[in-house]
């Protein structure tokens, strides 16, 4: 199976970053993961970028708060699919870093999840992953089917709770 590579531009977007992995470990998918920032370490993510597809990597995940440049700046040099991650924070808490991650240019699309979306970006990632691979396709539906068995029990007691 490929790898998801985990991008993020600080150590402190770990507690954000850590719903990924969580998710990618519960789902028994490779990842690995960096901090490499757009702006401090350019060299560093562009060659990780670069890399990245002869690395064995299938899909890549970056983390970023404020000026968040990270998913584009590794978008710009990669064909691998890319997700970001805008993280909540700073003086705008978060809608900085989410203008900053959507708004792509026609021709390096990055596919932004929600502020601080983390779990979903790891299930995206999944996700594409699973086009190719019938054993975590089935994972990801029995995932949704318990998902939605939890609805469905919280559904069914509801009443007693009003
Ligand atoms: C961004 O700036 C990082 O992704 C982080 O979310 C934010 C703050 O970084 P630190 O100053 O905590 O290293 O580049």
């Amino acid at each position: 199976m490929k790898k998801i590579g985990i991008i993020m531009g600080s150590d402190s977007d770990l507690p954000i970053v850590k719903k990924a992995t969580d998710m990618l470990t519960t789902l028994g998918v490779p990842y690995e993961v960096h901090v490499y920032s757009a702006h401090r370490t350019p060299v560093e993510a562009r060659d990780f970028a670069l890399s990245a597809r002869e690395n064995g990597f299938g899909v890549l995940i970056a983390a970023a708060g404020m000026a968040a440049h990270l998913a584009g700046a590794i978008a710009a040099n990669t064909t691998l699919p890319v997700i970001g991650i805008p993280c909540k924070g700073g003086m705008m808490d978060g809608l900085d870093a989410l203008l900053s991650t959507v708004q792509m240019p026609t021709g390096i699309p990055v596919a932004t999840v929600a502020l601080n979306g983390a779990a979903n970006a790891a299930l995206l990632a999944a996700q594409i992953l699973a086009v190719e691979d019938k054993e975590l396709a089935k994972k990801l539906d029995d995932k949704r089917k318990a998902d939605a068995a939890v609805v469905l029990e919280k559904d069914a007691g509801i009443a007693d709770r009003l």
